[in-house]
């Protein structure tokens, strides 16, 4: 499974773990890193010096290359875009907004830089300011969300730039992989399945949670205050929901949140906490190791396209 994404990153297999917040501690970027992939450190809204930690620590579990993933509505994201140059970080993936102002920074100091995007125009800015590659996130993904599909996204964004696109929003599977690499994807970003891994460090209620969801489980909230985020419903998001229709302002549905996703991750509140998922939730059966996870994700997608050679 050698693509340009592999080649560009120095990883085995073209399978991206996501940035997710409070998630993706060292223990999960290393251990997906281990497995072939290319793990990531969750920024967050973390401050730098815990970013800093966690870095060292990966390095301790793992001598493949791994990232981290800078969440830009951060308060902290100027100190935790040094902090990633300083440690010598090989990649860094931004979410949730326009990473512009960092880009000559790390190219300076040798990062691959690859964005996060949910739409064409931001896409090919990327492109024009010296991405390496990009993650194309459909809505199906979960968290901040935009509103095009991973199936009407993926083309689009391989049509429009000439850099490597990595497919991100509804895979689970070697049928997934297999599908996004048909749309033009040169690699997988993959964060649900990922959550509910041996390695993965997220309490067990959230686990369960994903495991137990159902095709109609998945909510977004947010839409009414511009700022979508994709969860497992719960009585969290009925009430969100009940509160948008009736029109509540920003501070209100803000106050509700606030909190939400450490409380479902390290509390395990899954009932008034934020268990934000993907729609691919429904098709997480079983809890494996990444190295397991890895090695069936690459042995289903060979089965269906590894004699075409359109790996690229
Ligand atoms: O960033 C994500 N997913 C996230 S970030 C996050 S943190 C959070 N925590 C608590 C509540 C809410 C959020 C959880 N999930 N995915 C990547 C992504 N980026 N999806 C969509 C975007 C995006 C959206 C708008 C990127 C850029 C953008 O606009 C950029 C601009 O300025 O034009």
């Amino acid at each position: 499974m050698k693509t340009e994404v592999t080649e560009l990153l120095g990883i085995e297999y073209p399978i991206i773990q996501g940035g997710m917040a409070w998630v993706a501690e060292y223990h999960l970027a290393a251990g997906v890193s281990n497995a072939g992939g290319l793990g990531l450190i969750g920024a967050a809204s973390a401050p730098a010096e815990w970013v800093r930690e966690q870095i060292r620590e990966a390095k301790k579990l793992t001598d493949k290359p791994f990232g981290v993933n800078i969440m830009l509505m951060s308060p902290y994201a100027d100190e935790v875009a040094k902090v990633v140059a300083e440690e010598g970080v090989k990649v860094v993936t931004t979410g949730a907004g326009n990473p512009e102002k960092y880009m000559k920074m790390w190219k300076e100091a040798g990062v691959k830089v690859i964005p996060v995007v949910a739409s064409v125009a931001l896409a090919k800015r990327m492109e024009r300011c010296g991405a390496d590659a990009l993650v194309a996130e459909g809505t199906e993904a979960g968290g901040h969300i935009g509103e095009n599909t991973t199936m009407v996204l993926v083309p689009q964004i391989v049509d429009a730039v000439n850099i490597p696109v990595i497919a991100a929003g509804g895979i689970a599977d070697g049928r997934g992989i297999a599908a996004a690499f048909m749309l033009g994807a040169r690699a997988v970003q993959m964060g649900t399945h990922f959550v509910a891994t041996k390695e993965s460090m997220v309490h067990e209620n959230y686990k369960n949670a994903i495991l137990k969801a159902k095709d109609i489980d998945s909510r977004v909230t947010g839409r009414t205050i511009g700022h979508p985020v994709r969860a497992l419903r719960n009585q969290m998001t009925k009430q969100y929901l009940d509160m948008e229709k009736a029109g509540a302002s920003f501070e209100e549905l803000e106050h509700l949140t606030l909190g939400g996703l450490r409380r479902a991750v390290v509390d395990g509140d899954v009932v008034n906490g934020s268990v934000m998922a993907g729609q691919s939730a429904a098709m997480v059966k079983e809890i494996l190791s990444c190295e397991e996870l890895i090695q069936k994700l690459v042995k289903e997608t060979d089965a269906l396209i590894g004699g075409l050679n359109i790996y690229g």
